[in-house]
């Protein structure tokens, strides 16, 4: 009976692809006999007896249908090229066709003759453990280039921190550990947003052109507009690189008073992006005289330091005087300001980046295990 300990995992991006990779993972040799009636090398030797590091060519789905294991999971599919490679004492990847039905094939196979299916991230963290795993997970995760190449530099740094925050605490060192976490939990939201985007919001009175801004930002047509105040009535969220950075931009239902029920819902929402937004846009219609919405607005919002957007500029501005000093001047229709506008809400979400060394959480876990340190709660044992 083949051992339950071989776990087979896919190594490549879901989707079409050239080439797909299965990793398998556990008892080779009963991997080889398992396969033996699905799974024909070329040079006629058996998977087991093939020398690690080697390219090996063969075919899959080979065997006689209805003979043993192959006829599980393979049905009548004709064989398929592939390359085998043991890549260690435990190890092997198949190499197939990058189609689904490929990949879904091989695996059924290697379920049916007792592999058990699983992640790469999860076969990766039980052979280098946690740390490796998280970095790996989290660079897979990464929203852009850019992103992607701050977490590369990132291989092996938290967990030679972590070691060296306990070694500290085990010194009685503790304040020196608290000092050390604090460091690093300032890069937290950096971090959390090398995997995920940064989210901006925009928000203003119906009519004022946030569906337009929003358009405009992201280069094409993504949220409906219309010369009719309230045409957005729920939150509308579009993706968008800025400098390098990935950004939800969320546009909101206009804010006003309202007693329409599906308005005043939509509303309600449009707050709670507000609340939850990392940088807040407040757009005015500098075309329109100032409305008591406005002021509201733009009271209610000001702990939050928002960027205030003088809309419509390219039409007569009637607020003159009125208009807050730092609002900065743009026109979706004319494309005005729009650069102005991008690297202002890039320099508030990423205002500075980390200095070369420094050790960024990129996880939920690496930032509580650091606050565990900053709190003074971790105790000597902690790795
Ligand atoms: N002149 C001028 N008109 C604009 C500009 N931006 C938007 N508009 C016009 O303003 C009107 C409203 O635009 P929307 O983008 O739908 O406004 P909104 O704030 O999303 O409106 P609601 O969804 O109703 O809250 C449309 O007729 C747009 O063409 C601009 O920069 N200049
Ligand atoms: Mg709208």
């Amino acid at each position: 009976m083949p051992s339950r300990s071989l776990t087979a995992a896919v190594w490549t991006p879901s989707g079409r692809g050239a080439v797909a990779t299965i990793r398998v993972r556990g008892d080779l040799a009963t991997l080889s006999v398992g396969i033996a009636g699905i799974f024909q090398t070329a040079s006629g030797r058996s998977l087991s007896e093939t020398p690690q590091q080697r390219i090996c060519f063969g075919q899959w789905g080979c065997g006689e249908v209805g003979s043993g294991q192959w006829a599980v999971g393979s049905g009548a599919s004709a064989a398929e090229d592939v390359v085998v490679c043991r890549t260690g004492p435990d190890a092997c990847e198949i190499h197939c066709h990058g189609g689904d039905a490929a990949v879904r094939r091989i695996l059924s196979d290697l379920e049916s003759v007792g592999c058990v299916v699983t992640e790469w991230y999860w076969q990766l963290e039980t052979e280098r453990g946690v740390y490796e795993y998280e970095h790996a997970y989290a660079l897979s995760q990464a929203t852009t280039l850019r992103a992607a190449g701050w977490i590369a530099a990132q291989a092996g740094r938290m967990e030679r921190a972590i070691t060296e925050l306990s070694e500290l605490v085990a010194n009685g060192l503790r304040e020196q550990a608290t000092a050390r976490a604090n460091e690093m939990l300032a890069w937290a939201s950096f971090g959390r947003h090398l995997t995920r985007p940064w989210k901006v919001v925009l928000a203003g009175r119906p009519n004022v052109g946030k569906s337009s801004l929003i358009n405009a930002l992201v280069g094409f047509e993504r949220s409906i507009v219309f010369d009719e105040p309230g045409t957005t009535r729920d939150v509308v969220t579009a993706d968008t690189v800025l400098d390098g950075w990935a950004i939800r931009l969320s546009d909101t239902a206009g804010q006003r008073g309202s007693t329409d029920e599906l308005e005043v819902a939509g509303i309600a929402r449009a707050r709670d992006a507000l609340v939850s937004a990392n940088v807040r846009l407040l757009l005015i219609d500098v075309s329109q005289p100032p409305h008591d919405d406005d002021w509201q607005l733009l009271a209610e919002w000001e702990w939050s330091d928002p960027i205030v957007v003088a809309h419509k500029a390219d039409l007569p501005d009637v607020w003159g005087e009125a208009l807050p000093t730092k609002a900065i001047r743009v026109s979706s229709l004319q494309r005005m300001g729009l650069k102005e506008l991008s690297s202002a809400i890039v320099t508030r979400l990423v205002p500075q980046l980390p200095p070369e060394e420094t050790v960024i959480p990129l996880t939920e876990k690496q930032v509580h295990e650091l606050q565990k340190h900053a709190f003074g709660l971790a105790g000597p044992q902690t790795t």
